[in-house]
């Protein structure tokens, strides 16, 4: 029997979804059990426990399943207060940080998988660009946090919005390096440059963050063509 208190993760080294809820446990200083899912085929326990969506991450707490990245980020918020808080104490500033990290899934995130996938080369350009767009957007958004002297779009410290778009930037280095087009660039965006090297080297972040290339020879076992054809 669990105990109430046990933690195990069901994840998975090369998914930014699971990314995002190490961090989480990271920064609340807890420890867990992790489990790598390999989706080839999936588990059982994974159809067991996510059948709806049957996708990582997955997280255990004692006998409670909670699923979906963003809302077991938001669980461990406020479940644990054994490290600093990456939700806002303001009911409006919490709104708008889930605003962002809805957009940087539905726009940001679905471009990305698409570039990753697509074989046409001018379907590709597309989405390619669409991921520019988003990346010009989050740096206007930046921008208002560096004005105000903050460096992450949390504040301080890191937070919901951080955390979502953060355990992106690996997948994008993949999209740059096997595009051969750097995306995120000093010139167009100063301040998510910063950011990214910033969060990056986060103690809670370090460690996390799988190498490019074996993110692309994952990509290419998936037969992503989007990975393969790309130039
Ligand atoms: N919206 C989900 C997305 C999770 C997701 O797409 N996970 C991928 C791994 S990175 C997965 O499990 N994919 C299996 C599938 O699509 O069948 C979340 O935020 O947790």
């Amino acid at each position: 029997m669990a105990s109430s208190n046990h933690l195990k993760l069901l994840g998975g080294w090369f998914s930014p979804f699971v990314m995002r809820v190490k961090i989480a446990l990271n920064i609340k200083s807890l420890v867990y059990e992790n489990i790598e899912e390999t989706l080839n085929p999936k588990s059982q326990l994974l159809l067991q426990l996510n059948p709806m969506h049957k996708k990582i991450p997955v997280l255990l707490h004692g006998d409670k399943t909670i699923c979906e990245s963003r809302i077991i980020v938001e669980y461990v918020d406020e479940v644990w207060n054994s490290g600093p808080s990456f939700l806002h104490s303001d009911a409006y500033d919490r709104a708008i940080a889930r605003f962002w990290a809805a957009y940087i899934d539905d726009k940001l995130f679905v471009a990305m998988i698409h570039a990753l996938k697509e074989e046409d080369e001018e379907a590709r350009k597309a989405y390619l660009e669409e991921i520019e767009d988003s990346l010009v957007t989050m740096e206007d958004e930046l921008q208002k946090c560096c004005r105000e002297g903050k460096g992450y779009f949390g504040g301080e410290e890191i937070g919901l919005v951080d955390i979502t778009f953060g355990s992106l930037l690996c997948w994008v280095s993949v999209i740059e390096t096997v595009n051969g087009r750097k995306m995120i660039v000093e010139e167009k965006h100063p301040c998510l440059v910063k950011w990214a090297e910033r969060f990056e080297f986060d103690p809670n972040v370090k460690g996390l963050i799988p190498e490019t290339e074996k993110l692309i020879e994952f990509a290419l076992q998936m037969k992503w063509k989007g990975a393969a054809s790309a130039k």
